[in-house]
């Protein structure tokens, strides 16, 4: 351990205020913890020099479990705070304590999570399977002891007719806004949870090359856009936008929102260091699409208003395909699970297929509850019109989608959103006949 002159001399050679800044601004970012200055002390003690001291970040479990219990008794349907067992807790010591501490602190900062964890490294799910395991099993197949393996199929070609799936055949009148997207994770880096401010920009820096060869392909093009005020030390970042670009993508759909207003995400850490190593890529068409740095390392997506929803799904399949290509780009897989994402409810295929459907009649109390009541039964997720967490349409549009993603074929889930539109279409048509009568 350095001595106290050690600690002076350092101090004074490197000014009180910048270590001290570093550490409380490492607890802006993690939050509070239960020991706040030992917390500082060990901090000043490395800066001092000291490999040896460490401070555990994460609470004792007594403590911790007071917090549990009560989350426990109150949020039945928290599936994280269901799982957490005190006695598997305690047996997880150092840095595996601290960081099974990081993914399952927003279920319990945020008792309403329906979920309540994220991985922060690609191995956590098989490093914490005790715990993991269960809270997969129950949400994806209502059995926590489930032992599926996840097989990924993109074969679409049985679905609808000959593999068409054409809303117009359903009586949709006007084309609908249609997006299909896959959270992917490159298996060199931290989960977003886990990265720090070097490592969000040193990911965007590892993007930079593979999307020039997107721009680079027929068919493709397109411009990165940014809002990483800076690569450090590295210098300027040539695809910075301003605040009003970049609103104007939010608006259109491209860009996605401001994180750090989200508080499950920042719980997590995945909205830290907001907005370094945050941006898109977007082909000249404006219909495909991958962001960095969100809940993912990246979210590949393409939409586009029509009635064919087989063709996002084969456009997006084209654009994988290509994308797994590209240099550098190697995605984090589990043997179990498939594609490893952030939150486990994206897990195996990673897949959201979704439409903006407006359904006037079932929303007419100006809530989305009416369309809940009736997607939830037939396994759809609503969501408002600026994605999860945000309101519905002032005009009734909702976006729906279907909620499974693990353990189901890719080519299942498009099916299972015309099925699924089909029948909130007719359950709409029932809602207005019934209004009329
Ligand atoms: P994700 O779909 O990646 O899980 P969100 O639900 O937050 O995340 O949605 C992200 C963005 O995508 C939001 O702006 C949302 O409105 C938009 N979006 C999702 N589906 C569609 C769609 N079918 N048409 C247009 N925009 C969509
Ligand atoms: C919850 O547990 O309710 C939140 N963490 C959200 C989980 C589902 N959504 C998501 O990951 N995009």
């Amino acid at each position: 351990m350095p001595s106290k002159q050690e600690i002076e001399s350092y101090i004074a050679e490197h000014g009180l205020d910048k270590s001290l800044q570093s550490a409380i601004a490492s607890m802006v970012k993690e939050g509070l913890p239960d020991n706040p200055l030992e917390v500082i002390a060990g901090k000043l003690l490395a800066m001092a020099g000291s490999p040896t001291i460490t401070f555990s970040y994460a609470p004792d479990p007594d403590k911790f479990f007071q917090q549990v219990d009560k989350v426990k008794a109150e949020h039945p349907d928290n599936l994280c705070a269901k799982y957490l067992e005190k006695d598997y807790y305690a047996s997880l010591t150092g840095a595996d304590r601290d960081i099974f501490y990081k993914c399952v602190r927003t279920g319990i900062d945020n008792p309403d999570s329906g979920m309540g964890c994220y991985a922060m490294t690609p191995g956590d799910l098989t490093k914490f399977k005790p715990f993991f395991g269960k809270v997969i099993g129950d949400y994806h197949k209502s059995a926590p002891a489930c032992a599926l393996v996840h097989v990924n199929d993109w074969d679409a070609s049985g679905v609808g007719e000959g593999g068409v799936l054409d809303l117009e055949k359903l009586g949709m009148t006007e084309p609908i806004s249609m997006r299909v997207r896959v959270g992917r994770n490159l298996a060199a880096f931290n989960l977003p949870g886990a990265m720090d401010k070097a490592e969000h920009i040193k990911f965007e820096q590892t993007m930079l090359p593979a999307f020039d060869e997107l721009i680079a392909t027929a068919g493709y093009g397109g411009k990165v856009y940014s809002v990483t005020p800076d690569f450090g030390a590295d210098g300027a970042n040539p695809n910075f936008i301003d605040d009003s670009k970049y609103q104007e993508l939010v608006k259109k759909h491209v860009m996605f929102k401001d994180m750090d207003a989200d508080p499950y995400l920042k719980s997590a850490g995945i909205s830290s260091d907001w907005p370094y190593g945050r941006g898109c890529w977007m082909s000249d068409d404006e219909q495909k699409i991958i962001w960095i740095g969100e809940e993912d390392h990246l979210r590949i997506m393409v939409m586009k208003k029509g009635f064919l929803i087989n063709e996002v799904f084969d456009e997006l399949k084209t654009m994988l395909d290509l994308v797994e290509t590209l240099d550098g780009l190697n995605f984090a897989k589990d043997d179990q699970y498939g594609y490893i994402t952030s939150c486990p409810t994206n897990l195996g295929t990673g897949m959201r297929a979704s439409v903006h459907v407006k359904v006037p009649n079932l929303t007419k109390d100006g809530t989305d509850k009416g369309a809940k009541d009736v997607a939830g039964p037939l396994g759809l997720s609503v969501r408002g019109t600026g994605g999860e967490h945000t309101p519905i349409g002032a005009d009734g549009t909702v976006d729906i989608s279907p909620r499974a993603r693990l353990f189901i074929k890719e080519s299942e889930i498009v099916e299972a959103l015309y099925t699924g539109v089909d029948l909130l279409m007719k359950a709409e048509a029932a809602a207005e006949a019934c209004a009329d009568a």
